[in-house]
């Protein structure tokens, strides 16, 4: 394989919620994903993440298996409920000297620990405030941030506020697929906002510190029209907007996007922007994270709800249900790696002030099967690898790359079906066994690191 820069960053990730467990250790609150978990129906199987991977209490066994893995870094999240259990004042000790544990053990091996504080799971007492629809549940963040920033700042140098805002505010308040399970217009939308909101005011009050860095993930992908007539042009750019613009024209082009107002016309009144917030949102950046998996195909289709008053966000009269005949992952995912390298340099060509990129999720999700080599996913991280590798040929700052995922864990809706792990996860025995793909990872790095002594 090509060959990367020196300093160039090797890591996997993974997230509180889907490995952790526990969660009823340590005096950590519940979350809105406890809560989700419990509705008949919400979560595939019945399953949740009570146990998960039971990271909480085999996390010196994961420390060692990513060092036997070689990685340089470890992407993983910080779990507010366990930080302040209510989401607001009172900070619970225990849980944060958990992830200090976690940071101290990672630096022993000469991983550096590269946190993320919100990975989806708010602590459930906020959402009976009302949650990211509540301009409250920013401020709350903002103090939920300098906390754990406070506690972990001589460990820790890369600071990640929000992991994809995109899923957190429109799958969770507008599809309700995910937690909460709401299904808005209005109320996803000013999720959105302030969630961007919280992004900003938490930098800006963490900032200061000599060496630190801060950034946030978004998850990318190319939306292409699944034809060159007018509409379904025009509704490859309205699923752009959902996705993509409407987080990265505040972060990175200082604006919101132009053609917002008429898209949500009639959904939202806009109540939610404030004077000041654009430049609070556009605080200045290290890097972006960035998380590709596959390419969104769109056609035209017509509104679901035809009463902007009550359609939910996610009804812009797109249908992305029309895929190309390529190979596809467990999850469906079309595979195609050349649109990781049409989002580096779209995004690299709309913002001339991006800062340094890191691809902090890349990865798929295959059937164990008799006789299953785990091929696939070697091809897959493979060619995806390759794609990033031509985005920087061509000039994108890329400066690191995290599989998702170290190891099979709870994949949302989906539960335990869908395994991401370079690590398979044994639920019944919590064994972990190392995938080919984590003793071809391996080897990559390996190389890497003989490349460039
Ligand atoms: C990541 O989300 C998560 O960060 C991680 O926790 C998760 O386990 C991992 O991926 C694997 O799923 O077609 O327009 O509706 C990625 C979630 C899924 C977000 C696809 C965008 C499609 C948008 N992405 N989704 S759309």
């Amino acid at each position: 394989m090509t060959d990367f820069p020196s300093g160039f960053r090797w890591g996997v990730a993974t997230s509180s919620y889907q490995i952790e467990g526990g969660v009823a250790e340590d005096g950590r609150g519940r979350s809105i994903w406890d809560a989700f978990c419990e509705v008949p129906g919400a979560v595939a199987g019945g399953d949740t993440g009570a146990v998960a991977c039971d990271h909480y209490h085999r996390w010196p066994l994961d420390v060692a298996l990513l060092g036997d893995l070689g990685v340089d870094a470890y992407r993983f999240s910080v779990a507010w409920p366990r930080v302040q259990p209510t989401g607001a004042g009172l900070v619970e000790r225990r849980g944060l000297d958990f992830y200090r544990r976690l940071c101290e053990a990672l630096l022993e091996r000469g991983i550096e620990p590269f946190p993320t504080l919100y990975h989806w799971d708010l602590p459930q007492a906020l959402e009976e405030r009302g949650g990211w629809r509540s301009r409250d549940t920013a401020m709350r963040f903002v103090e939920y941030a300098t906390v754990v920033h406070d506690a972990l700042g001589d460990l820790v140098t890369k600071w990640t506020t929000f992991n994809e805002p995109y899923v957190s505010s429109i799958v969770g308040y507008g599809e309700g697929r995910h937690a909460p399970g709401a299904r808005e217009g209005h109320g996803a939308l000013a999720a959105a906002h302030h969630l961007l909101l919280a992004h900003g005011l938490a930098v800006r009050e963490m900032r200061g510190v000599e060496g630190h860095e801060f950034g946030i993930v978004l998850n990318q992908s190319p939306s292409v029209p699944v034809s060159a007539s007018e509409r379904d042009v025009a509704a490859a750019r309205r699923h752009d907007l959902l996705l993509r613009r409407q987080f990265t024209d505040p972060l990175f082009g200082g604006r919101y996007p132009e053609d917002y107002e008429e898209v949500f016309a009639g959904v939202t009144d806009l109540s939610f922007r404030h004077d000041g917030d654009l430049a609070a949102i556009g605080v200045p950046l290290d890097y972006v994270g960035i998380n590709y998996y596959y390419r969104q195909h769109v056609a035209d289709a017509p509104h679901r709800d035809p009463d902007p008053a009550t359609r939910t966000a996610i009804d812009i009269g797109i249908d992305t249900t029309r895929l190309p005949d390529v190979p596809r992952t467990a999850m469906n995912w079309p595979v195609e790696p050349a649109g990781l390298t049409e989002t580096l340099l779209g995004l690299r060509d709309r913002y001339p002030d991006l800062p340094p990129v890191y691809l902090t999720e890349n990865g798929c999700a295959y059937p164990d099967r008799p006789g299953f080599a785990d091929q696939e996913r070697i091809d897959y991280l493979r060619d995806h690898l390759a794609a990033a590798r031509e985005a920087m040929t061509a000039g994108v700052d890329l400066r690191g790359y995290f599989v998702w995922s170290f190891l099979d864990n709870f994949e949302w809706a989906h539960g335990y079906k869908h395994r991401f792990g370079l690590v398979h996860v044994d639920y019944e025995t919590q064994d972990r066994t190392p995938r080919a793909s984590y003793h071809w990872y391996r080897e990559v790095l390996a190389r890497q690191r003989r490349s460039t002594d």
